[in-house]
């Protein structure tokens, strides 16, 4: 038998060369038949590559008798059924730290994006409507109060940025954190009814799906902003439509959808909103940071060495 990873995913800009010296690489996404090339190795597959859209279900874990480690090409894991992989001893990878930095950036880009209209800005230019007048004005960040959902790595580091901005900063997540001044609250709407700008940061997942509802959007209210760089099972986008288009938030800066990489038609003609396609992490630096902690996680499990980042269940 040669060990076999299945990798769901490349590793961008990286590769897999360094992995394919020492192990058979199914890169399933080469693959005419995905479903026939992993029952052709099915008992020989010991490590799946997996990232968020490519899922790990308890189905393909089952599938897999002698699987021994899960590598996430990112930190979130709502894509793997952790259970299911606890239940065997599969270990399971992420890769946090390398992309807090670029993905806090990604949601400072949002934010300034849509308060200042600089995506209407540019078009504004391009298409000459700036020779009939001046656009209409933005919303200044600073002063201003940001809610951050999710104190973790990410949170952090765009409460960080944001105080640059003379931003105050509030939080909300299932703990009070002991170690940060900024004021918490339990209660996501009272929150958001005191935010200007309601960042999500916050891990996707049962737990997290659709917290920001209807009246969550409401309490942000017509002159609050919605940030997400989070996962796009956070927020109800249908509810999330709703209260763009009647007025009752001022605009959305998202770089996640619910199903990517399909995204509500809807958003496409709306000037108080920019898109992304989920980039967070996109950047030649982080993601092949990201790349090596995939193949240094399999390489330390194969070898008998700890794992650099395991995932802490
Ligand atoms: C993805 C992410 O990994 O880390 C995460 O949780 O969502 C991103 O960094 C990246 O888009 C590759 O799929």
């Amino acid at each position: 038998m040669a060990k076999t990873i299945l990798a769901l995913s490349s590793l961008y800009p990286l590769g897999l060369n360094e992995l394919e010296g020492g192990f058979h690489v199914i890169k399933l996404w080469q693959e005419k038949y995905p479903d026939a090339a992993i029952r052709a190795h099915q008992a020989d597959i010991v490590a799946v590559i997996a990232t968020p859209g490519r899922n790990v279900s308890r189905g393909l874990i089952e599938a897999l008798p002698n699987l021994e480690i899960i590598a996430n090409f990112a930190v979130g894991t709502d894509n793997i059924d952790l259970e299911a992989a606890r239940e065997r001893g599969i270990v399971v990878t992420n890769t946090p730290d390398v992309l807090t930095g670029d993905t806090a950036d990604a949601a400072i880009a949002l934010m300034l994006a849509v308060a200042r209209r600089v995506v209407e800005g540019d078009a504004y230019v391009r298409i000459g409507k700036w020779l009939n007048g001046a656009m209409p004005l933005g919303t200044s960040p600073g002063g201003k109060v940001a809610g951050i959902v999710g104190l973790g790595r990410i949170g952090r580091a765009i409460a960080a940025r944001c105080e640059a901005f003379g931003i105050k900063i509030v939080y909300h997540g299932p703990n009070r954190k002991k170690d940060v001044s900024y004021d918490y609250y339990d209660d996501l709407a009272e929150m958001a009814a005191g935010a200007d700008f309601l960042f999500l940061a916050c891990c996707g997942g049962p737990d997290t799906k659709h917290i920001v509802d209807a009246g969550v959007l409401n309490a942000l209210g017509p002159k609050g902003y919605l940030i997400n760089i989070a996962r796009g099972s956070v927020v109800d986008e249908q509810a999330l439509l709703i209260a763009l288009r009647n007025g009752d938030i001022a605009g959305a800066g998202l770089d996640v959808f619910e199903n990517e990489p399909h995204v509500p038609e809807g958003l496409f003609t709306m000037d108080n909103v920019v898109l992304l396609p989920h980039v967070g992490s996109a950047t030649v630096e982080t993601r092949t940071a990201m790349g090596r902690l995939v193949i240094e996680n399999i390489l330390a499990h194969f070898s008998g060495n700890p794992l650099k980042t395991p995932v802490v269940a």
